[in-house]
């Protein structure tokens, strides 16, 4: 669908050029010229409204691609990443897709990327999620720098987080039932992105 509206979009565009050009030539100096001008830029900001509305669909054509891969949830999706890196390089694959390191809002969100690192990773998988205490010791935020409302640290048995400075990012793990810990941020672990769907 994207293709056939590129080329919708030339055809007009060449179409406007060619009617621009006669009309130029045959009504040279005659009043007729300002209405040639005015249809050629009315038609250059139709071709322009096209070529937005192409990029639109194909952005909602790539989001509806990457949700069929992953995992879909009432406002977002989730896409996991197999391959262990490093915090800040999890990170910059998630933006180079145009989305962050999933960071659960609430607990029915935990529970949902839970259940799919288990699917989609292993069961006993850990992954980084975009949440950090690097700028402010002990005051987590998310990707966007906002302070998080909802935390799911493990706190039975090993008492997160527990690191201080040393360790600034978190990590769910889906061994410890989709609880959180922090860690060193160097250490590398497989992610899951999520992809706010609009
Ligand atoms: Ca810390």
């Amino acid at each position: 669908m994207e293709y056939r509206g590129v080329c919708l979009v030339l055809c007009l565009f060449c179409f406007a050029q060619v009617t621009f050009q006669q009309n130029g030539k045959k009504q040279r100096q005659s009043n007729k010229d300002v209405v040639s001008m005015k249809m050629y830029e009315d038609l250059k900001k139709e071709v322009q409204n096209i070529w937005q509305e192409v990029n639109h669909l194909k952005e909602q054509q790539s989001l509806t691609t990457l949700c069929m891969k992953g995992m879909k949830i009432h406002n977002k999706c989730f896409l996991s990443f197999t391959e262990a890196k490093a915090y800040h390089q999890a990170s910059d694959v998630c933006i180079a897709q145009g989305g962050t390191l999933s960071a659960p809002e609430n607990g029915d969100e935990n529970d949902s990327l839970y259940d799919y690192v288990r699917k989609s990773i292993h069961s006993n998988a850990e992954i980084w999620i975009g949440i950090n205490d690097l700028t402010t010791e002990g005051m987590w935020v998310d990707m966007t720098g906002t302070k998080v409302p909802f935390k799911n640290w493990e706190t039975e048995i090993t008492k997160q987080p527990d690191g201080g400075k040393q360790e600034n990012c978190a990590s769910l793990s889906a061994m410890a039932i989709g609880k959180w810990s922090d860690k060193n941020c160097k250490t590398e672990l497989p992610f899951v992105c999520q992809f706010a769907i609009v």
